[in-house]
């Protein structure tokens, strides 16, 4: 079971990665260039996002066909030679599977419309309540989850947008199709999956309203949950040395300690979003709120000795293209920009559990700050802006809160060099390249020594090298501090203590038991430990004994 511990996994966002072709959206040949890059940052794993048939309502994430690849992409030989490529230098690829909805243009949902039954049972079609839409649940990106179709004069569910429908996965048929995928993938040379929102998966046998929230509270983690899992381990992951992840929307801990327990046969690990949540107001995506570093530090805590107890096992990460950049939300992207970025590395890579890098983080790249509407793309960013002004927010508070929130922040092109475009392109990208280009870029990360590049590079060694790192325990520190996040990994023969300052002034900190450590990676000078120690802004020290 332990065949996933010392890798690390970095994400793609393949339209906003290398355009090849030089059309302004990057594609399936520009990651295949790049392998070489990749390789010398040493990841193990290649997360991309969907690059399936698609209207790209949802940028990929609705899927209108599951085994063939978007022409906007490549084709499938591209894919074959990429995942040829790959093998030579050992990084493999995880494919992502949209499997809790597909898109409006997919044929299941076509031959549903066209009044077939057997396809009807593929999604959720439900007759109008009291006149009205089945339950009042508000969809993930605004306005409700039912969409009415005159023909029928029913509602059809989505979680997400109108044109992608939700998968009715009380249909064995729909569950027969879904193991057929993946096995699909996995005689092309897949080895990995990650699973969108499949916490929501298993929908409730009654719909209800929600007067309390939104309606999540009946469709998450829902009570067939487990049942599904282990059918698709069963029937198509499980035997052999496959890395599963699942996203898990708004889930329990409880939960997770399930979906990833050694014990269970499901899912090798999963993500879960409360960390991410430390700068929402009242529990609101659409507000603008420092951080509230106790609470981080306590669910880091959580998390971390919640999973260790049940040998489940946590997807580690700061940065998804879902989220606007950590180096920004997190650090200081002005001031320490260096200092800040590895920080974060070094808090996240030593905690028990998989990293994941997202594009862009290991050069340090920022949000965007776009100042306005036309320069987004997001459909949920569209949404609230519109739902935003509506609710007589003024457009320029609005453009503060999607500036900090937006998806988009994650999703301007890969910076390579100083050049047009930075490098990503020739053609006007789909969407702006960030004007930081000309200096955060990989060819100038590349010549500098001290970037922020090699300190991941040297935090993905370490991970090979120290069994501490890859699976010790993990034990919390200095949980009263006001700015320190601190923790240890304890293994066998070894033992290793990290300290992080999340902040831009100096604090001191007070160590009990300082005997025989040494610094195994800082990003300032190395400073022997101290009893009595003064950590610089954002200073970030991890120290080893055996
Ligand atoms: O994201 C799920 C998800 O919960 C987010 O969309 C979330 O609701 C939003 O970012 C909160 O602001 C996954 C994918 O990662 C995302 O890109 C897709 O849009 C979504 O599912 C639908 O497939």
């Amino acid at each position: 079971m332990n065949y996933f511990k010392d890798k690390v996994v970095y994400q793609i966002y393949p339209r906003s990665f290398n355009d090849s072709d030089n059309d302004g959206f990057g594609d399936i040949k520009g990651i295949t260039e790049k392998l070489d890059y990749l390789k010398t940052l040493g990841v193990d794993y290649l997360w991309i996002c969907p690059f399936f048939v698609s209207p790209q309502n949802d940028n990929g994430y609705d899927v209108a066909d599951y085994r063939n690849i978007d022409p906007a992409f490549g084709t499938m030989e591209d894919l074959e030679e990429l995942i040829a490529e790959g093998a030579k230098r050992n990084i493999y690829l995880m494919f992502d599977m949209v499997f809790n909805h597909c898109s409006t243009e997919h044929e299941w949902f076509k031959r549903a419309m066209a009044g077939e039954e057997k396809y009807k049972n593929y999604f959720y079609f439900k007759k109008p309540v009291n006149g009205g839409m089945p339950t009042n649940w508000v969809s993930k990106f605004g306005g409700p989850v039912w969409e009415y179709v005159p023909e029928f004069d029913e509602y059809y569910l989505h979680l997400f947008d109108p044109t992608q429908a939700d998968l009715n996965w009380f249909n064995e048929d729909v569950q027969n199709e879904m193991c057929d995928i993946l096995n699909f993938w996995i005689n092309k040379g897949v080895r990995g999956f990650r699973f969108d929102v499949v916490n929501l998966i298993s929908k409730p046998e009654t719909w209800e309203n929600d007067y309390e929230g939104d309606g999540r509270r009946f469709y998450t983690d829902g009570s067939r949950m487990h049942e599904y899992l282990k059918l698709m381990n069963s029937k198509a992951f499980g035997n052999g040395d496959f890395i599963t992840v699942g996203e898990m929307s708004s889930t329990s801990i409880e939960n997770c300690r399930k979906y990833s327990g050694e014990a269970e046969k499901e899912l090798s690990m999963v993500f879960n979003f409360h960390h991410l949540k430390v700068d929402y107001k009242n529990k609101e995506k659409w507000t603008v709120m420092p951080f509230d570093f106790q609470e981080l530090k306590q669910l880091f805590v959580k998390w971390q000795l919640g999973m260790q107890e049940n040998k489940a096992w946590n997807a580690l990460f700061w940065n998804c293209h879902d989220q606007p950049r950590s180096l920004s939300r997190f650090g200081d992207d002005k001031n320490y920009p260096k200092e800040s970025g590895k920080m974060l590395a070094t808090t996240i890579h030593m905690m028990q559990g998989t990293p994941y890098i997202y594009q862009g983080e290991e050069i340090g790249m920022t949000n965007a700050y776009f100042t306005d509407i036309s320069q987004y793309r997001d459909v949920e960013s569209m949404n609230y802006f519109e739902i935003m002004k509506s609710e007589g927010k003024t457009e320029e508070e609005i453009y503060q809160i999607l500036a900090d929130k937006s998806r988009d922040n994650a999703r301007t092109p890969m910076q390579w060099n100083a050049d047009i475009n930075a490098g990503f392109s020739t053609a006007t990208p789909w969407i702006g390249v960030n004007p930081n280009y000309t200096t955060v870029n990989v060819e100038s990360a590349l010549e500098d020594k001290e970037s922020i590049f090699y300190h991941y590079q040297k935090l993905i060694q370490l991970r090979k090298t120290h069994k501490a790192i890859s699976e010790g325990e993990y034990v919390p520190m200095l949980m009263e501090h006001d700015s320190v996040y601190a923790y240890r990994r304890v293994h066998d023969e070894e033992e290793i203590l990290v300290l992080n300052n999340f902040y831009g002034k100096k604090t001191t900190v007070e160590l009990e038991d300082v005997e025989g450590y040494e610094v195994l990676i800082s990003n300032y000078p190395n400073k022997d430990i101290q009893k009595t120690m003064e950590l610089d802004p954002y200073e970030s020290i991890a120290y080893i004994r055996k």
